[in-house]
């Protein structure tokens, strides 16, 4: 895990930085609402918290433009919240109800929105990786200037799948940023049980595919590598992999007691590189805000996620008519 680093003044201003941090702890306070209903039976299926790895998206949306596409894997709430679908259409879904953005049939891993180029939410490991390159190529096809952003993890990485896809990106230059989340675990195991190098980046050297390493508990540093990832993409030069270090504080699912890991190693973390308490430093000490600023900053946040909880408890279930809509037949 890379410590916090950032020593230098970051070059942004006082505007962006609270965007930054109202945008991670609303992804921080949804999840942890989410983990609550689900200790409440209100969730059923599986549900993957994102607590840990706000910065990544949060980032990366803040390089990217309108148009832009992104694909995810099941670890997806984080991703629709910061490319700005409505937190009480996610958590209505996550407690399967009609106002839910499926109306309640997809549940957590199932979520889309063509309006915020939004394709989901992908439960198979890797397979969100080809259907990202395909993106891209519509994209390139309609010489629309659009970057899609494809998100897998470390544990994805070792998947076949995704590297025909890095050949067919590579060889046809498509506008896709390859966005390797490595949280360090693939549900119980560690990175340097599961793949052979310490580093996944550089696998991209077998298809001509640039990369680098990013540190994901620093929203500017990946805003940053975003930047440089996305502007190589629509200067034409194909496809580019930023492999994003960062961590999971929470299990696998919410069915993972975690024992594979100690608390010391995620309470490490939390001290000495949490994402959200580097901005929050950042703010206060740059005195780009005061201390009250913060707290009425997270009490807005708390206010939309209570609303987006409460929505999803009052929102009906689908009825049974509904089975027979939004569907091939
Ligand atoms: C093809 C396939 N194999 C196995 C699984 C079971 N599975 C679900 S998540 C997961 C681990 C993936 O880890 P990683 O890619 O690192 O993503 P993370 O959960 O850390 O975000 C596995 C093996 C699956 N869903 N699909
Ligand atoms: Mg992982």
């Amino acid at each position: 895990m890379a410590a916090r680093k950032t020593t230098k003044k970051p070059n942004v201003s006082a505007e962006e930085l609270k965007t930054y941090y109202r945008e991670m702890l609303l992804i921080r306070r949804f999840e942890e609402k989410a983990g609550q209903l689900y200790g409440m039976g209100l969730i059923g299926g599986f549900c993957h918290l994102y607590i840990g790895q706000e910065a990544v998206v949060v980032g990366l949306e803040a390089a990217a433009k309108e148009g832009d596409k992104r694909i995810t894997s099941y670890r997806d709430h984080g991703h629709m919240l910061a490319c700005g679908m409505e937190p009480g259409g996610v958590m209505a879904e996550l407690t399967g109800r009609i106002g839910g953005l499926s109306k309640g049939k997809g549940g957590s891993m199932h979520m889309f929105s063509k309006e915020k180029h939004f394709y989901g939410g992908h439960g198979i490991v890797g397979a969100q990786v080809p259907l990202g390159a395909g993106l891209a190529f519509a994209d390139k096809y309609k010489e629309n200037g659009g970057v899609t952003f494809t998100y897998f993890g470390d544990g994805a990485a070792n998947q076949g799948q995704v590297y025909e896809t890095f050949n067919m990106a590579a060889l046809w230059d498509l506008p896709v940023v390859f966005v390797i989340e490595n949280n360090q675990y693939a549900m119980g195991t560690a990175q340097a049980r599961s793949t052979s190098t310490k580093d996944i980046y550089h696998r991209g050297e077998a298809f001509g595919i640039p990369g680098e390493i990013v540190n994901g508990m620093d929203v500017l540093a990946v805003k940053e590598a975003g930047e440089k990832a996305v502007a190589h993409c629509r200067a034409g030069k194909g496809p580019y992999i930023l492999e994003i270090k960062t961590y999971r504080y929470r299990g696998h699912s919410m069915s993972d007691p975690a024992k594979y890991r100690t608390r010391e190693e995620v309470q490490k973390v939390r001290e000495q590189s949490d994402p959200i308490e580097h901005v929050r430093e950042l703010l206060l000490t740059g005195k780009h805000a005061t201390e009250d600023d913060l707290k009425a900053i997270d009490k807005e946040i708390k206010e939309i996620v209570n609303q987006a909880a409460e929505f999803s408890k009052e929102s009906p279930e689908p009825s049974v008519e509904e089975l027979w809509t939004d569907i091939y037949a």
